[in-house]
């Protein structure tokens, strides 16, 4: 779908090869893909891309609110808006290297500020880094005028193109607090080794660490998350029987995806006036080989 102003996505692209597509329909990285033409991200065939819904996969954004953890409409509104281009963004307090890279912004309408009586400038920043690394940053500002804070829940949603969930692995979440948003959002600790895929999990780790790794055996490929910013990380797939309630989502799609979420949720960051509040998600995608043992 076109925004207001003509435009439907921005398409990145490095010397390497790897490309990136942004569209401006809730901000949302829809492809990624690596030298060789491989998607990285995972987008439904039945995805819808034009309002009212957000777009099924890739990385969308969950602002003002994650998931159901508020009275707004579920992972808040930023996902189902137009973004703009934001063509003079303030300086990035750390330079980046990568020459590929889009602006974008969101700012409330006047009816956003019915469901959400908070004025704030959300600036995005998708970067394609010159070893074909992608990094978000979102940049939050309260622009209040009349002294209010706000609180908000902020997820990167993002969707994993895997070639197949059983053979999946993740490393980085092992012996954490989550909470089981299958079971009442009860509290529990993950036990064992490395997370492994048999049945729908919807869990958020608390206090995830900076770095954890999606290791796809059947590929030979391992996804590097780096997050900063966002302390919690959700872990999200469906599995068959869910599915079946999700309408933009094919029946057997569950087996080719997994969510994997830096996060804010169970800790709302507030915001006075005048503040700022930066969250920051890389991706990287390598052969398995170079990574194991790291
Ligand atoms: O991040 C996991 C989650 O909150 C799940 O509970 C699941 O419902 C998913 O997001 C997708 O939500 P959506 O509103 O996009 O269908």
């Amino acid at each position: 779908a076109k925004g207001p102003s003509g435009l439907d996505k921005v398409v990145l692209r490095e010397a390497r090869g790897f490309s990136a597509e942004v569209h401006l329909y809730g901000g949302q990285v829809t492809s990624w893909k690596n030298d060789r033409g491989d998607e990285l991200l995972f987008v439904s065939s039945k995805a819808n891309f034009k309002p009212p819904k957000a777009i099924r996969g890739g990385i969308p954004i969950c602002f003002p609110q994650f998931g159901t953890h508020g009275i707004l409409e579920k992972h808040g509104f930023a996902r189902n808006r137009f973004w703009a281009i934001d063509n003079n963004p303030p300086p990035f307090p750390t330079s980046t290297a990568a020459k590929a890279f889009v602006d974008l912004i969101l700012k409330p309408s006047e009816e956003d500020l019915k469901i959400w009586p908070h004025s704030f400038e959300f600036r995005l920043r998708v970067a394609l880094g010159p070893g074909g690394d992608l990094a978000l940053t979102s940049r939050i500002r309260n622009t209040n005028t009349d002294g209010r804070p706000f609180s908000f829940t902020f997820a990167y949603h993002t969707y994993f193109s895997v070639s197949d969930i059983s053979e999946v692995r993740i490393e980085g979440l092992e012996t954490l607090d989550y909470i089981n948003c299958l079971r009442g959002k009860e509290r529990s600790t993950e036990q064992g080794d490395a997370i492994v895929f048999e049945s729908e999990v919807d869990k958020i780790y608390l206090d995830a660490p900076a770095k954890i790794a999606i290791i796809d055996h059947e590929k030979k490929r391992t996804f590097v998350l780096r997050k900063d910013g966002l302390p919690d990380a959700v872990l999200w797939n469906p599995w068959d029987k869910r599915t079946k309630n999700i309408q933009d989502f094919g029946d057997e799609e569950y087996k080719h995806m997994l969510c994997v979420e830096p996060a804010a949720v169970e800790k709302p960051i507030t915001l006075k006036p005048g503040e700022e509040w930066k969250g920051k998600m890389d991706l990287s995608a390598v052969p398995s080989s170079y990574c194991s043992g790291q």
